[in-house]
């Protein structure tokens, strides 16, 4: 912990203490941490985590790397809050961790845009902000890395398996009607593997999409976005899922339906995130292709900081290293090697 940060720490934690009184407050582990605060050591570096919530089980891998990641045994001390899907929830817990002067800010934005002002307060106060799993629009001094997927080579990945999916069954040449569930309007992830599919799309004259709607990147949503879909459409060949969590959501619709899908249906199912869950939907013949992304970040930022406390740059932008995975494989045995 730097120097003098202890004082903007212990009056914060008065300050919180005070505001709590009468204020019905979501849970964060700022609240835990005012509770324990003698049993930290000084010389943890101080990290707030600002995620976006939990609506997917990518979401919950991605938290629980980064929880087992950042433990005092590693050095570090996390204050962690879940928005909850709320931009202004974010927004408010990177304020609250400027005011407790954290070494360090982590967050994974839920949308692009709209971080210009905090990420400028935090700049000001000096606090290194590193973005994670989603991208924040904002000029490139205001975040020293972000570590993430690139999303639009996983939609990229998508179009082309499709490609040649459809190719292998003959239909290259036919009509094929695809509808898109999109995740959170405005999420790189959103953005990104929307465009990457498009871009292979722009090739395929007889491929039509014929509506992309959000679905939030929950099952529930994904379910109801898809019995809507059914509903409108009866022709519907392909089925974008822009994570395993709506594409099982489309699955469930898909069969109240009294419709089939996956390599012996009639529908065609592509997801993205390749959780466990979405092997098991591959294996019991559901859905078709699972396009990674990788959400254990937790080990990644370790060595971020790690680096950073030594005075070391770091490279701006990170990846993660990504594949893909269809029922053609054997995936019994990859799954047993899935840890998420
Ligand atoms: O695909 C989805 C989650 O931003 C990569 O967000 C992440 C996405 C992931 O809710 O499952």
């Amino acid at each position: 912990m730097r120097r003098g940060k202890w004082l903007g720490f212990m009056l914060f934690l008065l300050f919180a203490c005070n505001g709590c009184a009468g204020e019905p407050e979501r849970e964060t582990d700022t609240i835990a941490y005012t509770q324990d605060q003698t049993e930290i050591d000084e010389g943890l570096t101080v990290v707030g985590v600002s995620q976006i919530g939990a609506e997917s089980d990518w979401r919950i891998a991605h938290t629980e790397s980064i929880r087992s990641a950042l433990v005092p045994e590693n050095g570090f001390y996390l204050l962690f809050d879940d928005a909850q899907q709320k931009q202004e929830n974010q927004i408010k817990a990177v304020r609250d961790f400027i005011l407790q002067d954290v070494d360090y800010i982590v967050l994974a934005p839920i949308v692009e845009t709209g971080w210009d002002a905090v990420l400028q307060e935090a700049k000001e106060a000096d606090i290194p902000v590193i973005l994670v799993d989603r991208m924040a629009e904002v000029s490139e001094d205001l975040y020293t890395c972000w570590l993430g997927a690139d999303f639009e080579a996983e939609g990229k990945n998508a179009g082309k398996w499709l490609e040649e999916y459809l190719a292998q069954a003959g239909r290259a040449q036919e009509e094929i009607h695809i509808v898109t569930l999109q995740g959170t309007l405005g999420a790189s992830a959103q953005i990104g593997r929307t465009e990457g599919f498009a871009s292979v799309m722009k090739e395929h004259a007889n491929w039509n999409m014929l509506e992309m709607q959000d679905a939030e990147y929950t099952q529930a949503k994904g379910r109801e976005v898809m019995e809507d879909l059914l509903d409108k459409y009866a022709d519907i060949d392909v089925v974008i899922c822009e994570n395993d969590n709506m594409a099982f959501g489309a699955v469930d619709a898909i069969k109240a339906a009294g419709r089939t899908c996956g390599p012996e249906g009639d529908i065609t199912i592509l997801s993205f995130d390749a959780v466990r869950a979405a092997f098991d939907a591959m294996l019991a013949g559901d859905i078709n292709a699972a396009f990674e992304c990788n959400p254990l970040h937790g080990p990644r930022l370790v060595q971020i900081i790690k680096e950073l406390e030594a005075g070391r740059p770091v490279d701006k932008i990170q990846y993660m290293e990504e594949a893909y995975f269809d029922t053609d494989m054997d995936l019994e045995s990859i799954r047993e090697t899935r840890a998420y």
